[in-house]
């Protein structure tokens, strides 16, 4: 007689997103070491129980030979990863030309600047072929390994061609696409010279998801005014076929911040940045280093608060941890030199033989972090890793006064979660931009700012440091019950549920 399987068979996941939660480097012909990068996407979808996730994307290298290729698909396997791989010119122009240069600028209501405008309405066609093939490329590799009854989820802007591509295949896959990015007025969007094929291919999904509602009702618009097709409360239809359309916003596995700040190394960290900031308030912004984080304007703001309110100067310090990205780009490599100009200008304004109002420090590795407290600090990765370690990044939450989040456009912006999980003890404030997704969900808490007005912001500083007791207690509260109850976990569950429940009653709806 058979013995009873304990476990339940999961619902096989497949989740497709431009990069593999993974960074491949090569030891020799044949062996690779990898490591798990732990962004927000895949804390939320390790938290998931009920699915058996595997991810498919490109591995961020390039893999010319096959020994090479064999060698590395091996090595992802045993990590659920399966990977695509992309050659130089294809990366070139489907990933830094048409996602970076030209979708994630206009979906963050960011023109492209003076100089590339004409180069790249030129080279325009032959980006959107190179990211039509990227997009094929990856659905060949779905195809390959899907079985029935998997779940397909596409994630984000690099992928919007690929929902097309699988149903052209199979029109059974259970397809969802989800937008990490902001979904833009249907006027910016109908800019793009291939605004219609866009639409096209994301309608092809069975549920297309946003973070907000706003964004949601963004998408349906653009499909009614430049496809002419008719939106519905639940989606966009096209000849009795409908498209689900919704918001899921995205949340952060709390506990595990919250467990953090329980550890002793953790303890110690907090310890440290205590006596290193003593008589001082801390401020933080934590940021990738890319123009919709609106760090500049961060800036300028904290000087103008330092301008308005003298008595602060040697009251208060700012540290703006920042992660640079895409550092190839000249437009990013200007935004470092421009953030480097002004902090420097402004410590040399504000500061004093022993202090600086302004800690701006990119990168953190091992060496840096040593500076920033001075003593002991530790990033376990040592000086390759290019992110902050996270157990110093919860002290550095726990032991802030004050986040200053002022992204110009922000999908949601996690780091605002991140803060709010780690001030249970502290209940610092939140100053967060009006246009940055979270400030849907932790606007009542949060002190709201337009990040462009930098003599509000400067008025936010003070309020926030200013705040009774009483208040920031209730402020705190509030978004901390969100995130706590708003997790990464709960926001995978749905989508994938959803979906589910999209296709039923799709199969439903013909049959009948
Ligand atoms: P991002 O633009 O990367 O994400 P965000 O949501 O804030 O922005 O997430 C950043 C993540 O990186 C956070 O988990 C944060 O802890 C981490 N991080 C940032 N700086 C760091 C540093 N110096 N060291 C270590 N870690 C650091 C995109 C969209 C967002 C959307 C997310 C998820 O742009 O709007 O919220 O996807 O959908």
């Amino acid at each position: 007689c058979e013995k009873p399987d304990a476990r339940p068979l999961r619902q096989r996941l497949l989740v497709v997103a431009n990069r593999l939660p993974v960074s491949a480097v090569r030891k020799g012909e044949d062996s690779w070491s990898l490591e798990m990068s732990a962004g927000g996407l895949v804390s939320a979808l390790l938290g998931v129980k009920e699915f058996e996730a595997r991810w498919i994307g490109w591995a961020g290298v390039n893999v010319p030979d096959e020994v090479g290729q064999k060698a590395l698909t091996k090595a992802l396997g045993e990590k659920r990863c399966i990977p695509v791989f992309l050659d130089e010119e294809i990366v070139h122009r489907y990933y830094n030309g048409y996602c970076n240069n030209i979708l994630w600028p206009l979906f963050h209501y960011l023109g492209l600047p003076q100089e590339d405008r004409l180069a790249t309405t030129r080279s325009f066609q032959s980006q959107f072929e190179a990211y039509k093939k990227a997009n094929q490329m990856f659905a060949d590799v779905v195809h390959q390994h899907y079985e029935e009854g998997d779940v397909v989820w596409c994630h984000d802007y690099h992928l919007m061609f690929l929902p097309k591509c699988l149903k052209e295949r199979n029109n059974n896959m259970k397809v969802g696409w989800f937008l990490h990015t902001p979904f833009p007025s249907s006027e910016i969007h109908r800019t793009l010279p291939s605004r219609s094929d866009l639409l096209r291919s994301v309608l092809a999904a069975d549920l297309v998801g946003f973070h907000t509602y706003d964004y949601a009702r963004h998408f349906v618009s653009a499909c009614t005014r430049i496809l002419g097709l008719e939106g519905t409360p639940e989606g966009v239809e096209d000849q009795g076929r409908l498209t689900r359309v919704a918001a899921f916003p995205i949340g952060i596995d709390s506990d595990r911040f919250i467990r953090a700040l329980e550890l002793p190394k953790v303890q110690g960290h907090i310890n440290e940045l205590k006596e290193r900031f003593a008589g001082r308030k801390v401020m933080l912004g934590v940021d990738r280093l890319d123009m919709i984080k609106g760090i500049p304007q961060k800036i300028l703001a904290f000087e103008k608060f330092l301008e308005e309110y003298p008595s602060w100067c040697d009251k208060v310090v700012l540290l703006q941890i920042a992660v640079p990205t895409r550092t190839d780009v000249p437009e990013y490599q200007k935004l470092t030199s421009q953030v480097h100009e002004i902090v420097g200008r402004i410590n040399g304004r504000f500061g004093t033989l022993t202090a600086v109002p302004i800690h701006h420090l990119m990168c953190i590795s091992a060496g840096n972090f040593k500076r920033l407290a001075g003593l002991r600090f530790i990033a376990e990765k040592g000086g390759r890793d290019r992110s902050l370690d996270f157990f110093a990044l919860c002290a550095l939450y726990a032991v802030t006064d004050v986040a200053l989040v002022t992204s110009l456009r922000d999908g949601m912006n996690l780091v605002s979660y991140e803060f709010v999980a780690c001030q249970d003890l502290k209940k610092g404030v939140l100053i967060l931009s009006e246009f940055a997704g979270a400030a849907q969900s932790l606007g009542a808490g949060a002190i709201l700012v337009n990040p462009w007005n930098i003599t509000e912001v400067a008025d936010s500083i003070r309020q926030a440091l200013t705040m009774t007791p009483e208040e920031r207690e209730k402020r705190h509260q509030h978004n901390f019950v969100h995130v706590t109850t708003h997790t990464a976990q709960e926001w995978a569950e749905t989508f994938v549920s959803e979906l589910n429940d999209t296709v039923i009653e799709a199969q439903l709806r013909t049959r009948q």
